[in-house]
């Protein structure tokens, strides 16, 4: 049960495993890796699909022949393992071009460079069934106040987010787009940096429907976030249209550490919820389940797939667990002496009004707040049992 298999729709970006362990403080320890081979390993070991960043498959300012070839590669690839492509994305961050952003850059023509990058890219995106298209902001920001207008910056992020949704209509793309909060890192601070700003930002968009969000785990708790909490709202709001799962222990740098390698009972609880939905009943997650993670760098190239397999085989252990979990007498009963249950119960009574609360003297004149506040929810035994699971002691 924890072998991965395609029905498990796991993903992975070709610049996770890619990534050949450059740091600002010192040089790749390992040899870049091709994506075709990238594709084929990842098949073997059992994941569903590969996503990507134009410059991952096509290097930056590659000629137009130069691009068809290293496109053509890619898909021979994709075609030989049947590796799907659900999510792919741009790198608006990489280049010196985008040091100050690409879709809010201060300089117009970089602004206009910057959606014409992404337009060249969605055509290949559709070309290839991709149903998600990531738009990570990570130079959106600044370093200092001054030298960035927020209000005008958030204006032209909000241009160019319903100038590419206008553009897929008119395309008659299938495509979605999915705003990837985080909260500093490459910039001192980045726009749109956690998942509720990002859903407030949408509610502010043309083609709001269009637009929905890819929660990072490391990035709402870089922020220090509880991430169950933020995919709980973007599902609340139907806004959970892809997932970034890695690790991360506490506010610091982008750590990317394979999922479940950071929070192990915040990763538990985030298996759970996507998997079964909600504790009162709701939509469990649909979507493909993404590792945005980093090889460590003290790996080597056996490390970088055994990194890999860590990913899913993490998930499918979590999982397992969350299904016990669910299945266990005691849990059901701890759950209902915590009341978690009541919460999906209206407050008001069918029917019921603002005035018919008032006139309900039990609800207030007769109230003993006091041997309310005296009861005990039991929230302790209910963790404790969740972590017998995580541990494999239930
Ligand atoms: C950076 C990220 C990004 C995004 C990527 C896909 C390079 O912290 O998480 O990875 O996930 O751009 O949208
Ligand atoms: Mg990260
Ligand atoms: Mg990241
Ligand atoms: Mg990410």
């Amino acid at each position: 049960a924890d072998q991965p298999t395609r029905e498990d729709r796991f993903t992975f970006g070709l610049w996770t495993v890619g990534w050949p362990a450059q740091d600002p403080f010192g040089p790749a320890t390992r040899p870049p890796l091709d994506p075709v081979e990238s594709v084929h390993r990842l098949s073997e070991l059992g994941a569903y699909g590969v996503t990507f960043h134009d410059d991952d498959v096509v290097p930056f300012g590659s000629a137009d022949d130069e691009r068809q070839r290293h496109i053509d590669r890619f898909k021979a690839a994709l075609e030989e393992t049947g590796l799907k492509v659900p999510m792919v994305t741009t790198n608006l961050f990489s280049h010196p071009v985008f040091k100050d952003g690409g879709f809010t850059s201060n300089d117009r023509s970089v602004r206009r460079f910057a959606l014409r990058k992404v337009m060249r890219n969605m055509d290949l995106a559709a070309e290839l069934g991709a149903s998600t298209y990531v738009m990570w902001g990570g130079r959106e920001g600044s370093e200092s106040d001054a030298a960035k207008d927020v209000v005008a910056a958030l204006e032209r992020y909000r241009e160019g987010v319903d100038t590419l949704a206008q553009y897929v209509i008119d395309q008659g793309y299938g495509l979605r787009f999915a705003l990837e909060p985080k909260p500093n890192e490459p910039r001192g601070d980045i726009l749109l940096p956690t998942v509720g700003h990002a859903l407030a930002f949408i509610s502010t968009l043309e083609h709001s429907d269009m637009v929905g969000l890819n929660p990072e785990v490391g990035h709402e708790q870089m922020a220090g976030l509880n991430f169950v909490h933020g995919i709980a709202q973007a599902m609340w709001q139907r806004k959970l249209f892809h997932i970034d799962l890695n690790g991360q222990r506490s506010i610091k740098y982008d750590q990317d550490l394979v999922f479940g390698h950071g929070d192990l009972l915040n990763a538990f609880f985030l298996v759970d919820l996507l998997e079964h939905g909600p504790f009162g009943g709701g939509p469990a997650y649909d979507g493909p389940r993404h590792f945005d993670y980093k090889p460590l760098r003290t790996e080597n190239i056996d490390g970088v797939w055994a990194s890999a397999a860590a990913n899913m085989r993490t998930y499918l252990l979590l999982k397992e667990r969350a299904a016990a979990f669910r299945a266990d007498p005691e849990v059901k009963e701890a759950l209902a002496a915590t009341k978690v249950l009541e919460l999906s119960e209206p407050t008001l009574g069918a029917g019921e009004s603002y005035r018919d609360l008032l006139a309900d003297r039990s609800a207030y004149e007769d109230y003993d707040a006091d041997a309310a506040g005296a009861q005990g929810y039991g929230v302790v035994r209910l963790n404790q049992l969740a972590l017998e699971h995580v541990v494999g002691a239930r």
